[in-house]
């Protein structure tokens, strides 16, 4: 519960070597022509990155319904790998781009990959893409581990403006051929194996079976991660050999400013996810600049995001926006509690990691785990912390500020979705007063507005709460869905109109910080993943003995919200622990174990108005434990399911 002295926490020293870049006066100052004169604000931002045509032209962008259109730089050409690589190799080639750490330290050393050394790998990869017949515009599916290799084939990508579409090692088979066949990609990159808290995934073998549903021509580049049997095809490539043979000198393609760079499928509140596309030349100048502005990132820093390049978090602040930089990033291929709950902490300690950037749902798991682990390790070099994913608790935000801080670095928790590119709300290190728990202030060019959710009202002042939209487009923005921009002006655009709709509902308070409530749609968030309830449904209804399937969320300690599935079998279907564990399986299988329920409960029958629409609100009330509230229930065809639904709940202990 949030306290009044929590929210007069003050805000930690910053620096103890230099400036932060920019603080309190400097923040007002830059925000207030960020949004006054964006065209100028961001004609000077946009220089942060190098252009081979410089821009004329800024911004060109409309919200109007019917007529969404997002362009900035719009006349410009670059390359984002040669921003990220070319132009810092003469000042820094010998700098370390990326600390790759394993995820057994036992097994594995960790790297030293220097620009240099980057330079090289991407060359080479960029080659052995162009041997495979990959051309500019072709799309590129990457599922791989998080190793060097994953970078290296987005700058290669990007190098040669191949437009990548990475799919997250945890997701199934059929997750995969969806996201191959949803893009039409030339060619998929993957590795043998993927070891992850000292167990292994076999990507090549999901590979091969997502690969059975798609075109015959979609050929397959196989990193060698462990070296261990695999299957091998005629579609199958040998990256390492391909490499080691290929040139180290692969020129840099002209592209345009608005030439999708990369495509990330999402989930939404409806079954299928979206392929969402960001461009080239706004999106490098908006990650560029959040990465060094809310991280207060300087020479020399040693920056480490835990997240996996299969996000988003990991496309802006693993990759794209540290290396723009010329910083150092640490890669890291494992999970926090392997071999035990100290590692993160030891991979700060070894590395002396600077900047260090988690999600809500790890420091949950840490701080259960015990402040030990933490002791352990000496963390003087770290300076500054930073939450995403979910709105971060007080009592984590607590534990992360005095265990892992010592009370001395600021936490950055920041708001931001797949579809902005970069952070939207966060607080500066060095400008913001923190408060646990809020995510506080826009970024520049960033106009949030708080709507009344039903009218669409805008809702002036402070200490209220709606929905949160934004009013203007930033240059990172998404710019439409993969092949249906029609599906990204009704997803975005059209529930509230002039605006784009984040999706989540949020609070302004008296000083006009923003705190995030959380989704207002069918979506959830699982761990910091986003999962949207109906494709978790649409996978129980495929099982041939579910006849009918509702699925919410409900508060869980540690994942911060829990699937928690009604289910309803075929006539002459028995429920079973063996069924509800089959279940479970099958979902796993379908999507991934990210989207494995927690919970499922047997319904005989399930809400419904007598339209026949299931009525959510009740079964996440009665998911919640909170069935003293569950409103109206006089429009249920049979109210009496919802007792047999209460009597029957699932015990969460
Ligand atoms: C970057 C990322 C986006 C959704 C978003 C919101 C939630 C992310 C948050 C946060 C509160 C924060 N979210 N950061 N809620 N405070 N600091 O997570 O992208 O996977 O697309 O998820 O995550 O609900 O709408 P994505």
């Amino acid at each position: 519960m949030m306290t009044e002295d929590l929210l007069a926490a003050e805000p930690s020293p910053v620096h103890e070597r230099q400036a932060p870049h920019v603080d309190a006066p400097t923040y007002a100052r830059m925000y207030r022509q960020s949004v006054t004169d964006p065209e100028a604000f961001w004609g000077q931002e946009g220089k942060r990155i190098d252009w081979i045509r410089p821009y004329t032209r800024v911004k060109n962008t409309s919200f109007e319904p019917g007529n969404v259109d997002i362009r900035w730089f719009e006349d410009g050409t670059l390359n984002v790998s040669a921003n990220c690589i070319d132009r810092h190799l003469e000042t820094r080639g010998d700098q370390v781009a990326i600390i790759w750490e394993p995820d057994d330290p036992e097994k594995d050393a960790a790297q030293h990959i220097t620009y240099r050394e980057l330079h090289r790998n991407v060359c080479k990869m960029a080659n052995v893409l162009k041997g495979l017949g990959v051309e500019k515009g072709d799309r590129v599916v990457i599922y791989l581990p998080m190793i060097p290799e994953a970078a290296y084939a987005m700058l290669a990508c990007a190098r040669i403006g191949a437009i990548h579409s990475i799919v997250f090692a945890g997701f199934s088979p059929d997750a995969l051929g969806a996201r191959i066949n949803g893009c039409g990609a030339k060619l998929v990159i993957t590795a043998d194996y993927a070891p992850r808290g000292g167990r292994e995934t076999k990507l090549k073998s999901n590979t091969d079976t997502a690969l059975l549903h798609c075109d015959d021509h979609v050929q397959c580049l196989v990193v060698k991660r462990t070296g261990a049997q695999t299957t091998w095809t005629a579609q199958d490539h040998d990256c390492n050999a391909l490499m080691a043979e290929a040139s180290a000198e692969c020129p840099a393609e002209e592209i345009g400013a608005e030439d999708p760079l990369f495509i990330l499928y999402t989930s939404g509140s409806t079954g299928q996810p979206k392929g969402v596309v960001h461009s080239s030349g706004g999106y490098l100048v908006y990650a560029a600049m959040t990465h060094q502005i809310t991280f207060d990132y300087h020479d020399g820093d040693i920056y480490w995001c835990t997240a996996d390049v299969g996000w988003v978090t990991g496309h802006s602040y693993i990759v794209y926006g540290p290396l723009a930089n010329g910083g150092t990033t640490v890669m890291f291929e494992g999970v926090p509690t392997y071999p035990d709950a100290g590692r993160f902490w030891e991979v700060c300690d070894k590395h002396k990691v600077t900047q260090f950037y988690t999600a809500p749902t790890a420091i949950r798991a840490l701080m259960g785990a015990g402040k030990e682990w933490v002791e352990k390790y000496d963390l003087s070099s770290l300076r500054i912390l930073g939450s995403v994913g979910e709105p971060i608790n007080p009592e984590a935000w607590n534990w992360y500020n005095d265990v892992v801080g010592k009370g001395r670095c600021p936490i950055v928790d920041t708001f931001w979705q797949t579809e902005t590119g970069g952070h939207m709300l966060t607080p500066l290190p060095g400008a913001t007063k923190l408060k646990p728990g809020a995510a506080q202030q826009p970024f520049f060019g960033v106009q949030p507005v708080v709507l009344e959710p039903t009218s669409g009202e805008v809702i002036e002042g402070n200490g209220v709460e709606g929905v949160l939209c934004i009013k203007d487009s930033w240059p990172g923005q998404m710019r439409t869905v993969w092949g249906d921009h029609e599906r990204f002006e009704k997803t975005y655009f059209s529930d509230y109109k002039g605006y784009y709709f984040s999706g989540d509902g949020c609070r302004r308070d008296e000083d006009g910080d923003y705190w995030i409530t959380g989704r207002v749609d069918d979506v959830i968030n699982v761990s910091g993943h986003r999962m949207g309830t109906a494709e978790v449904e649409s996978a129980l209804v495929a099982h041939e003995k579910v006849a009918e399937a509702a699925v919410v969320g409900y508060p869980h300690e540690i994942k911060g919200q829990g699937i928690y599935a009604y289910v309803t079998l075929m006539d002459g279907e028995e429920p079973s622990d063996a069924l509800r564990k089959e279940l479970e399986v099958w979902v796993r299988s379908e999507i991934g174990p990210i989207a494995k329920p927690d919970l499922i409960q047997w319904a005989p029958g399930l809400p419904k108005t007598r339209s026949g629409k299931i009525m959510r609100r009740i079964l996440r009330k009665i998911a919640e434990d909170d069935f003293g509230a569950l409103g109206d229930t006089s429009t249920l065809a049979d109210p009496s399911v919802v007792d047999d639904l209460i009597a029957n709940r699932m015990n969460r202990a």
